[in-house]
């Protein structure tokens, strides 16, 4: 049996960052599949990736590749550094909140012809196409 459990699909980025990790740190998986939505009752917000190890579950894509790199043997995926580390922490939550969304706007829904709910158009996608140029333009000094 693999060493831990990653519930979710490929397609899905969170999913495969939690794969990337697992793979780096040289952890042997099990990608079992599940689609949003079938998560509960784990995850109560209904989103993939979930990892078990053993009887221990945990959800948030950032959470389980900190958790995979602080429990397992293999090469560190953050810097030992705090400063470093923070760092890393910090590009984890633009790309989590910011980016992802951006992808989505951008990309992902016109090449699958996925038409955005009002709320959604209203709030999220604008804002995070006005900060995603934010980004590109700051990118040079935050380095
Ligand atoms: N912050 C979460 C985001 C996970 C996420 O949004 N996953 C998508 C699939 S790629 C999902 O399950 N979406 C369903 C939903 O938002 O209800 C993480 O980093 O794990």
């Amino acid at each position: 049996m693999a060493t831990i459990q990653i519930y979710g699909v490929p397609p899905s980025p969170f999913t495969r960052a939690t794969r990337l990790a697992a793979r780096e740190k040289g952890v042997d998986y099990e990608l079992v599949p599940t689609r949003p939505g079938e998560t509960a009752p784990i995850n109560p917000l209904g989103k993939i990736p979930i990892m078990k190890h053993g009887d221990f579950t945990l959800y948030e894509s950032p959470a389980i590749a900190r958790y995979i790199d602080r429990t397992f043997d293999g090469p560190p995926l953050w810097p030992k550094d705090a400063k470093a580390a923070a760092l890393c922490d910090q590009w984890l939550s633009v790309v989590c909140d910011s980016m992802v969304q951006t992808a989505l706007a951008g990309v992902i829904a016109p090449r699958f012809g996925i038409i955005p709910s009002a709320s959604s158009a209203r709030s999220g996608w604008s804002a995070s196409s006005i900060s995603i140029w934010r980004i590109i333009v700051f990118l040079p000094a935050t380095r």
